[in-house]
Protein backbone atom coordinates (compact mmCIF):
# COMPACT_ATOMS: atom_id res chain seq x y z
CA UNK A 1 0.00 0.00 0.00
CA UNK A 2 1.12 3.63 -0.61
CA UNK A 3 -0.23 4.95 2.58
CA UNK A 4 2.78 7.72 2.62
CA UNK A 5 1.36 8.54 -0.50
CA UNK A 6 -1.66 10.04 1.09
CA UNK A 7 -1.30 13.52 2.50
CA UNK A 8 -3.43 13.99 5.58
CA UNK A 9 -4.43 17.21 7.47
CA UNK A 10 -5.96 17.23 11.16
CA UNK A 11 -8.42 19.60 12.02
CA UNK A 12 -10.90 17.02 13.67
CA UNK A 13 -13.27 19.24 15.52
CA UNK A 14 -12.34 18.51 19.06
CA UNK A 15 -14.28 16.92 21.75
CA UNK A 16 -14.40 20.15 23.21
CA UNK A 17 -16.69 21.70 20.26
CA UNK A 18 -19.05 18.14 21.02
CA UNK A 19 -19.35 19.68 24.55
CA UNK A 20 -20.14 22.74 23.91
CA UNK A 21 -22.39 22.18 21.22
CA UNK A 22 -24.18 19.48 23.04
CA UNK A 23 -24.87 21.63 26.51
CA UNK A 24 -25.90 24.61 24.17
CA UNK A 25 -28.35 22.66 21.89
CA UNK A 26 -29.36 20.47 25.41
CA UNK A 27 -30.04 24.02 27.00
CA UNK A 28 -31.73 25.58 24.11
CA UNK A 29 -35.88 24.92 23.16
CA UNK A 30 -36.19 22.94 21.69
CA UNK A 31 -33.28 20.81 22.39
CA UNK A 32 -31.05 20.21 19.39
CA UNK A 33 -28.01 18.51 18.75
CA UNK A 34 -26.47 19.13 14.92
CA UNK A 35 -26.43 15.89 12.55
CA UNK A 36 -22.49 15.99 12.17
CA UNK A 37 -22.07 14.63 15.46
CA UNK A 38 -23.99 11.24 14.30
CA UNK A 39 -20.76 10.19 12.68
CA UNK A 40 -18.45 8.96 14.77
CA UNK A 41 -17.26 5.47 13.25
CA UNK A 42 -20.09 3.15 14.75
CA UNK A 43 -22.17 6.26 13.36
CA UNK A 44 -20.33 6.22 10.15
CA UNK A 45 -20.90 2.46 9.26
CA UNK A 46 -24.83 3.07 10.45
CA UNK A 47 -24.79 5.53 7.69
CA UNK A 48 -23.18 3.46 5.48
CA UNK A 49 -26.00 0.54 6.69
CA UNK A 50 -28.79 3.06 5.58
CA UNK A 51 -27.41 3.53 2.20
CA UNK A 52 -28.18 0.31 1.91
CA UNK A 53 -31.90 -0.08 2.75
CA UNK A 54 -34.61 -0.64 -0.12
CA UNK A 55 -36.57 2.43 1.38
CA UNK A 56 -33.54 4.77 1.27
CA UNK A 57 -33.55 5.71 -2.35
CA UNK A 58 -31.01 8.54 -2.61
CA UNK A 59 -27.65 6.91 -2.59
CA UNK A 60 -28.48 4.16 -5.51
CA UNK A 61 -30.58 6.58 -7.09
CA UNK A 62 -27.30 9.34 -7.07
CA UNK A 63 -25.18 6.94 -8.34
CA UNK A 64 -27.07 5.51 -11.13
CA UNK A 65 -27.07 9.30 -12.30
CA UNK A 66 -23.68 9.70 -11.72
CA UNK A 67 -23.19 6.83 -13.48
CA UNK A 68 -24.60 7.91 -17.12
CA UNK A 69 -23.55 11.65 -16.43
CA UNK A 70 -19.86 10.94 -15.96
CA UNK A 71 -18.67 11.17 -18.99
CA UNK A 72 -20.25 14.69 -19.97
CA UNK A 73 -18.98 16.10 -16.23
CA UNK A 74 -15.62 15.26 -17.90
CA UNK A 75 -15.98 17.01 -20.93
CA UNK A 76 -17.47 19.83 -19.09
CA UNK A 77 -14.64 20.08 -16.54
CA UNK A 78 -11.61 19.34 -18.82
CA UNK A 79 -8.75 17.71 -18.36
CA UNK A 80 -6.12 18.11 -15.35
CA UNK A 81 -8.64 19.09 -12.45
CA UNK A 82 -8.44 19.27 -8.91
CA UNK A 83 -10.93 17.20 -7.63
CA UNK A 84 -12.56 17.69 -4.51
CA UNK A 85 -14.98 16.11 -2.39
CA UNK A 86 -17.18 17.05 0.31
CA UNK A 87 -18.35 14.30 3.23
CA UNK A 88 -16.47 11.76 1.05
CA UNK A 89 -17.31 9.07 3.89
CA UNK A 90 -16.47 5.56 2.10
CA UNK A 91 -15.88 7.33 -1.31
CA UNK A 92 -17.93 5.18 -3.57
CA UNK A 93 -19.38 7.64 -5.56
CA UNK A 94 -15.77 8.98 -6.35
CA UNK A 95 -15.06 6.60 -7.93
CA UNK A 96 -17.25 6.80 -10.79
CA UNK A 97 -15.94 10.10 -11.28
CA UNK A 98 -12.03 9.64 -10.73
CA UNK A 99 -12.50 7.02 -13.76
CA UNK A 100 -14.16 9.39 -16.54
CA UNK A 101 -12.38 12.52 -14.97
CA UNK A 102 -8.79 11.46 -14.40
CA UNK A 103 -8.24 14.48 -12.11
CA UNK A 104 -5.17 15.30 -11.18
CA UNK A 105 -5.35 15.71 -7.52
CA UNK A 106 -7.98 14.02 -5.01
CA UNK A 107 -9.18 15.98 -1.91
CA UNK A 108 -10.95 14.28 0.57
CA UNK A 109 -12.78 15.99 3.24
CA UNK A 110 -14.82 14.56 6.36
CA UNK A 111 -15.51 14.85 9.80
CA UNK A 112 -14.92 11.00 10.20
CA UNK A 113 -11.41 10.69 10.76
CA UNK A 114 -10.56 6.99 10.99
CA UNK A 115 -13.02 6.41 8.11
CA UNK A 116 -11.64 8.90 5.82
CA UNK A 117 -8.11 7.79 6.06
CA UNK A 118 -9.68 4.14 5.25
CA UNK A 119 -11.32 5.00 2.43
CA UNK A 120 -8.37 7.55 1.08
CA UNK A 121 -5.75 5.21 1.77
CA UNK A 122 -8.07 2.68 -0.39
CA UNK A 123 -8.22 5.04 -3.28
CA UNK A 124 -4.19 5.55 -3.47
CA UNK A 125 -4.00 1.65 -3.91
CA UNK A 126 -6.87 1.57 -6.02
CA UNK A 127 -5.29 4.88 -8.16
CA UNK A 128 -1.26 4.78 -8.21
CA UNK A 129 -1.80 7.31 -10.92
CA UNK A 130 -3.49 9.56 -8.80
CA UNK A 131 -2.47 12.36 -5.93
CA UNK A 132 -4.35 11.92 -2.85
CA UNK A 133 -4.91 14.56 -0.16
CA UNK A 134 -6.90 14.00 2.81
CA UNK A 135 -8.48 16.55 5.29
CA UNK A 136 -10.11 15.58 8.10
CA UNK A 137 -12.61 18.82 9.11
CA UNK A 138 -16.09 19.78 9.21
CA UNK A 139 -16.67 21.99 6.09
CA UNK A 140 -19.64 23.22 7.20
CA UNK A 141 -17.45 25.53 9.67
CA UNK A 142 -14.81 27.96 7.50
CA UNK A 143 -12.62 25.75 7.02
CA UNK A 144 -10.36 26.92 3.88
CA UNK A 145 -10.15 24.16 1.40
CA UNK A 146 -6.42 23.46 1.73
CA UNK A 147 -4.36 25.32 -1.12
CA UNK A 148 -3.55 22.82 -4.06
CA UNK A 149 -0.57 24.40 -5.63
CA UNK A 150 0.10 24.56 -9.39
CA UNK A 151 -3.22 22.69 -9.95
CA UNK A 152 -6.09 23.26 -12.61
CA UNK A 153 -9.70 24.44 -12.41
CA UNK A 154 -11.13 22.75 -9.46
CA UNK A 155 -14.30 20.63 -8.74
CA UNK A 156 -16.06 20.42 -6.06
CA UNK A 157 -18.52 17.31 -5.15
CA UNK A 158 -20.52 17.34 -2.68
CA UNK A 159 -22.45 14.28 -3.45
CA UNK A 160 -25.27 12.81 -1.30
CA UNK A 161 -27.76 15.52 -0.63
CA UNK A 162 -26.02 16.56 2.75
CA UNK A 163 -26.78 20.34 1.38
CA UNK A 164 -30.21 19.51 2.85
CA UNK A 165 -28.69 19.12 6.60
CA UNK A 166 -28.23 23.40 6.10
CA UNK A 167 -30.85 25.56 6.98
CA UNK A 168 -31.02 27.24 3.70
CA UNK A 169 -29.89 30.93 4.89
CA UNK A 170 -26.77 28.75 5.93
CA UNK A 171 -27.14 26.80 2.62
CA UNK A 172 -26.44 30.14 0.63
CA UNK A 173 -23.81 30.96 2.64
CA UNK A 174 -22.15 27.35 2.09
CA UNK A 175 -22.58 27.97 -1.42
CA UNK A 176 -21.22 31.45 -1.12
CA UNK A 177 -17.71 29.93 0.20
CA UNK A 178 -17.48 27.41 -2.03
CA UNK A 179 -17.79 29.73 -4.98
CA UNK A 180 -15.12 32.23 -3.60
CA UNK A 181 -12.78 28.82 -2.83
CA UNK A 182 -13.01 27.33 -6.07
CA UNK A 183 -11.92 30.65 -8.28
CA UNK A 184 -13.82 31.52 -11.68
CA UNK A 185 -13.14 28.41 -14.22
CA UNK A 186 -13.95 25.46 -11.16
CA UNK A 187 -17.13 23.90 -10.98
CA UNK A 188 -19.81 22.78 -8.22
CA UNK A 189 -21.17 19.05 -8.44
CA UNK A 190 -23.82 18.77 -6.07
CA UNK A 191 -26.58 15.74 -5.31
CA UNK A 192 -29.78 17.44 -4.26
CA UNK A 193 -32.61 15.14 -2.82
CA UNK A 194 -35.87 16.06 -4.35
CA UNK A 195 -39.35 17.68 -3.14
CA UNK A 196 -41.42 14.57 -3.44
CA UNK A 197 -44.85 12.06 -2.14
CA UNK A 198 -44.21 12.62 1.16
CA UNK A 199 -44.91 8.65 1.90
CA UNK A 200 -41.97 8.18 -0.05
CA UNK A 201 -39.78 10.49 1.93
CA UNK A 202 -41.51 8.81 5.51
CA UNK A 203 -40.38 5.35 4.46
CA UNK A 204 -37.00 6.55 3.31
CA UNK A 205 -36.51 7.56 7.16
CA UNK A 206 -38.21 4.90 8.96
CA UNK A 207 -36.87 1.53 7.28
CA UNK A 208 -38.36 -1.69 8.33
CA UNK A 209 -34.79 -3.27 9.46
CA UNK A 210 -34.60 -0.18 12.35
CA UNK A 211 -31.32 1.12 10.64
CA UNK A 212 -31.95 4.88 10.96
CA UNK A 213 -33.67 4.60 14.25
CA UNK A 214 -30.02 2.95 15.26
CA UNK A 215 -28.37 5.35 13.61
CA UNK A 216 -30.17 8.25 15.27
CA UNK A 217 -30.04 6.61 19.06
CA UNK A 218 -26.55 5.98 18.52
CA UNK A 219 -26.08 9.56 19.23
CA UNK A 220 -27.03 8.97 23.02
CA UNK A 221 -24.19 6.42 23.10
CA UNK A 222 -21.99 8.71 21.95
CA UNK A 223 -22.77 11.34 24.26
CA UNK A 224 -22.69 8.21 26.58
CA UNK A 225 -18.75 7.16 26.11
CA UNK A 226 -17.50 10.23 25.01
CA UNK A 227 -19.05 12.75 27.63
CA UNK A 228 -20.15 10.16 30.52
CA UNK A 229 -23.53 11.14 29.85
CA UNK A 230 -25.57 9.39 32.86
CA UNK A 231 -28.93 8.71 30.63
CA UNK A 232 -30.71 5.61 29.02
CA UNK A 233 -31.12 4.80 25.52
CA UNK A 234 -34.16 2.97 26.04
CA UNK A 235 -35.72 6.26 27.51
CA UNK A 236 -35.91 7.91 23.73
CA UNK A 237 -37.18 6.31 20.67
CA UNK A 238 -36.62 7.10 16.64
CA UNK A 239 -38.90 9.30 15.54
CA UNK A 240 -38.56 11.09 11.72
CA UNK A 241 -41.17 12.45 9.51
CA UNK A 242 -41.62 14.82 6.52
CA UNK A 243 -42.70 18.38 7.70
CA UNK A 244 -44.05 19.91 4.39
CA UNK A 245 -44.78 23.71 5.51
CA UNK A 246 -41.13 23.78 5.66
CA UNK A 247 -40.18 21.24 3.24
CA UNK A 248 -37.64 19.14 5.41
CA UNK A 249 -37.71 15.71 7.03
CA UNK A 250 -37.32 16.00 10.64
CA UNK A 251 -34.72 13.71 12.70
CA UNK A 252 -36.57 13.69 16.30
CA UNK A 253 -35.22 11.84 19.55
CA UNK A 254 -38.10 11.68 21.36
CA UNK A 255 -38.08 10.79 25.44
CA UNK A 256 -40.86 8.23 26.04
CA UNK A 257 -41.24 9.40 29.77
CA UNK A 258 -40.93 12.59 32.03
CA UNK A 259 -37.11 12.27 33.08
CA UNK A 260 -33.60 13.98 33.69
CA UNK A 261 -30.87 13.42 32.37
CA UNK A 262 -26.91 14.57 33.83
CA UNK A 263 -24.64 15.52 30.96
CA UNK A 264 -20.86 16.99 32.52
CA UNK A 265 -22.58 17.87 35.53
CA UNK A 266 -25.98 19.53 34.37
CA UNK A 267 -29.23 18.02 34.47
CA UNK A 268 -31.64 18.03 31.60
CA UNK A 269 -35.36 17.67 31.89
CA UNK A 270 -37.22 16.12 29.71
CA UNK A 271 -41.46 15.88 29.66
CA UNK A 272 -42.92 12.71 27.92
CA UNK A 273 -42.85 13.74 24.33
CA UNK A 274 -40.34 16.45 24.32
CA UNK A 275 -37.52 15.59 21.60
CA UNK A 276 -33.96 16.65 20.97
CA UNK A 277 -34.18 17.83 17.32
CA UNK A 278 -31.35 15.46 15.59
CA UNK A 279 -31.22 16.56 11.87
CA UNK A 280 -33.22 18.37 9.15
CA UNK A 281 -32.89 17.00 5.87
CA UNK A 282 -34.22 19.85 3.13
CA UNK A 283 -35.66 18.87 0.21
CA UNK A 284 -35.41 21.19 -2.84
CA UNK A 285 -37.22 21.51 -6.37
CA UNK A 286 -35.02 21.76 -9.34
CA UNK A 287 -36.30 25.53 -9.54
CA UNK A 288 -35.85 26.24 -5.83
CA UNK A 289 -32.33 24.80 -5.92
CA UNK A 290 -31.51 26.83 -9.19
CA UNK A 291 -33.03 30.22 -7.58
CA UNK A 292 -29.90 29.35 -4.65
CA UNK A 293 -27.36 28.91 -6.65
CA UNK A 294 -27.55 32.12 -8.56
CA UNK A 295 -28.18 33.98 -5.55
CA UNK A 296 -24.93 32.26 -4.06
CA UNK A 297 -23.55 33.45 -7.57
CA UNK A 298 -23.47 30.42 -9.22
CA UNK A 299 -24.34 29.50 -12.65
CA UNK A 300 -26.77 26.05 -13.33
CA UNK A 301 -25.17 24.72 -16.07
CA UNK A 302 -26.83 21.59 -16.23
CA UNK A 303 -28.73 19.33 -14.27
CA UNK A 304 -29.17 15.30 -14.25
CA UNK A 305 -32.49 13.60 -13.16
CA UNK A 306 -33.69 10.03 -12.32
CA UNK A 307 -36.71 8.46 -14.47
CA UNK A 308 -39.10 8.86 -11.21
CA UNK A 309 -37.40 11.81 -10.22
CA UNK A 310 -36.18 11.06 -7.22
CA UNK A 311 -33.01 13.23 -6.82
CA UNK A 312 -31.23 15.67 -8.90
CA UNK A 313 -27.28 16.29 -9.62
CA UNK A 314 -26.74 19.66 -10.38
CA UNK A 315 -23.51 21.04 -12.56
CA UNK A 316 -22.76 24.26 -11.23
CA UNK A 317 -20.00 26.92 -12.41
CA UNK A 318 -18.10 29.16 -11.23
CA UNK A 319 -17.84 32.43 -13.92
CA UNK A 320 -16.28 35.81 -13.24
CA UNK A 321 -18.75 37.99 -11.66
CA UNK A 322 -20.42 40.13 -13.60
CA UNK A 323 -20.37 43.30 -14.00
CA UNK A 324 -22.71 45.50 -12.34
CA UNK A 325 -25.47 46.55 -15.32
CA UNK A 326 -25.31 50.23 -15.65
CA UNK A 327 -28.19 52.18 -15.07
C1 LIG B 1 -26.33 12.42 4.52
C2 LIG B 1 -27.59 14.21 5.39
C3 LIG B 1 -28.01 13.44 3.21
O1 LIG B 1 -30.45 13.55 5.21
O2 LIG B 1 -30.78 11.80 4.01
C4 LIG B 1 -30.02 9.50 6.31
C5 LIG B 1 -28.52 11.58 6.43
N1 LIG B 1 -30.28 10.78 7.98
N2 LIG B 1 -30.99 8.99 7.06
C6 LIG B 1 -30.08 12.49 4.74
C7 LIG B 1 -29.58 10.64 6.89
C8 LIG B 1 -31.15 9.77 8.09
C9 LIG B 1 -28.66 12.00 5.01
N3 LIG B 1 -27.66 13.02 4.56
Amino acid sequence: MRQEAVRFYDEQPSTATLRDEVLQGLSARPKHIAPKFFYDEQGSRLFDAICEQPEYYPTRTEMAILESCADEVACLTGPDCTLIELGSGASKKIRLLLEALWPRQYFGIDISREFLLESVRRLAHDYPWLEVHAACADFAQDVDLPDCPGSGRKLVFFPGSTIGNFEPRDALAFLQRVRRQVQPGGALLIGVDLKKDPRVLNAAYNDDQGVTAAFNLNLLERLRTELGAELDPENFRHHAFYNAARGRVEMHLVSRRTQEIRVLGKRFRFDAGESIHTESSYKYSVEEFHALAHRAGLQPRQVWLDSARLFSVHYLDVTRRQSPAVA
